[in-house]
């Protein structure tokens, strides 16, 4: 007799009590898993799913640094090493105040189908603390960063498990990062990713996450005879994925009309260019500054502490700021408003009752593990091209985050299909991810 979703969750919820976005991510999986089992009779008898829900190690240090002030303070720092089956541990470090256990387990678990997906050989993991970047002051994080090495310097390495960036971690981080391992490992290794490009980063790796979005999105859109020129989005964030996000939907010939941050939304009719877009970039990356800068600059809206959701006129919308910031109410406004395709560049950016009702409405729906993926992706391809201790062009690593996530579309569509879930991008992610993971893991017995 299988089990049932609401079983299988039992046991995850009675093991990691209180780890609610840990469990939101499970589920998600589960409801996608469970029911093709019958046909995989060994992932059931190997307890595959069961075992991959469980981190292979999890690390939990503290973080001791000194304010500007002369001041001790201490954070939380993580590692979750989630699962090796098919390479390296591999995930982002994320920054900000709300990180916790159970957010690092559920990016780690997304982690792992995620990179499956990229045709790479890398494993998932994430990592991070709940030090809160936003009022420090460039030596306070600096410290934090050395700090935060100085203990998790002992449990990576170029083959053990290779960090990158995330929320909060962007090429200021992962330079002091990276100079700490250097020096207290005495050894120049790619074991960082979104490394900067005089020291080993690859090209379009800051572009890359937001760029493989809309990549996949203009994928998902070719299916219907569509593209995403002439097209009015709404893009959530302001942070690398969102800026990104937007750049690549005005080359393509479509208009940005939204973005947000912690304060709250811009709406610009007019539309976010591409001059526009750089002067956010400086904003938020150079002067540490947030969007409410930006009715005084250029004409637009305001709206403090909204979403963007509510905005209407658009036909796609890129959820690119973070976990469960696309609520039912939310969903329910785009659907009245007409929206057509929702792309994730988050990780888990729209809650499963926002999902069920794109699914229901005949919304596009593509999930973050499989649109967001290029991120990871190009981080792959910094991890070769160290390893070769060489460097592409960047028309050639656009081209193959282009090929790759062309790959990852058409994976997400044809297992759909095979497995009774037609145009179901979350059934064909989950299944896909999971397939290659699983037989690798049934492969190396039970470790
Ligand atoms: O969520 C993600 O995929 C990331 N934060 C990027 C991870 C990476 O290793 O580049």
């Amino acid at each position: 007799m299988p089990k049932t979703v609401d079983d299988f969750m039992r046991q995850v919820a009675e093991k990691n009590p209180g780890e609610t976005e840990f469990h939101q991510a499970v589920r998600e999986v589960a409801e996608s898993i469970l029911p093709i089992l019958p046909r995989h009779p060994d992932f059931a008898q190997e307890e595959i799913l069961e075992r991959m829900t469980e981190p292979e190690r999890v690390l939990m240090f503290r973080v001791p640094w000194l304010d500007d002030s002369g001041r001790i303070r201490f954070n939380r720092g993580f590692r979750i090493q989630m699962n090796s089956a098919i390479g390296p541990y591999k995930g982002g470090l994320r920054l900000d105040k709300s990180v916790n256990l159970s957010i690092l387990k559920f990016l780690a678990f997304e982690q792992v189908f995620k990179n499956s997906l990229t045709t790479l050989p890398m494993g998932g993991g994430k990592g991070g603390s709940d030090f809160d970047p936003i009022g420090k002051s460039d030596r306070e994080v600096m410290r934090f960063c050395q700090s935060f090495m100085t203990e998790l310097s002992r449990h990576i390495g170029p083959d053990t498990d290779v960090p990158a960036g995330d929320i909060g971690v962007g090429a200021r981080e992962i330079g002091y990062l990276f100079g700490q391992f250097k020096r207290v490992k005495n050894a120049f290794q790619g074991v960082l990713t979104g490394k900067g490009q005089d020291w080993g980063g690859s090209l379009i790796r800051p572009e890359a996450t937001g760029y493989g979005v809309v990549y996949f999105a203009g994928e998902m859109l070719k299916q219907i005879g569509e593209g995403i020129k002439g097209k009015t989005c709404l893009v959530s964030g302001a942070g690398n994925v969102a800026i990104n996000a937007a750049r690549k939907i005005n080359q393509l010939g479509g208009k940005v009309i939204s973005l947000c941050d912690i304060h709250g939304a811009i709406y610009d009719p007019a539309g976010i260019d591409e001059e526009k877009l750089a002067w956010v970039e400086e904003l938020v990356f150079k002067r540490r500054g947030f969007l409410d800068e930006y009715p005084a600059r250029f004409k637009a809206e305001f709206w403090p502490q909204r979403n963007v959701w509510h905005i209407p006129g658009a036909e796609l919308a890129f959820p690119c700021a973070t976990q469960n910031e696309l609520p039912l109410a939310s969903a329910k406004e785009l659907v009245a408003n007409g929206i057509r395709l929702v792309c994730e560049g988050a990780n888990m950016p729209s809650v499963p009752e926002a999902i069920h009702l794109f699914h229901e409405s005949g919304v596009l729906f593509a999930p973050g593990k499989a649109a967001n993926a290029g991120g990871v992706a190009v981080s792959g391809l910094e991890m070769s091209q160290n390893a070769q201790h060489l460097s592409w062009t960047a028309q050639d690593v656009e081209d193959k985050l282009f090929n790759i996530m062309c790959s990852i579309h058409r994976t997400c569509v044809s297992t759909a299909a095979k497995y009774d879930a037609p145009g179901n991008y979350v059934v064909g992610a989950n299944i896909a991810g999971f397939l290659k993971v699983a037989r690798a893991m049934l492969d190396q017995g039970a470790v």
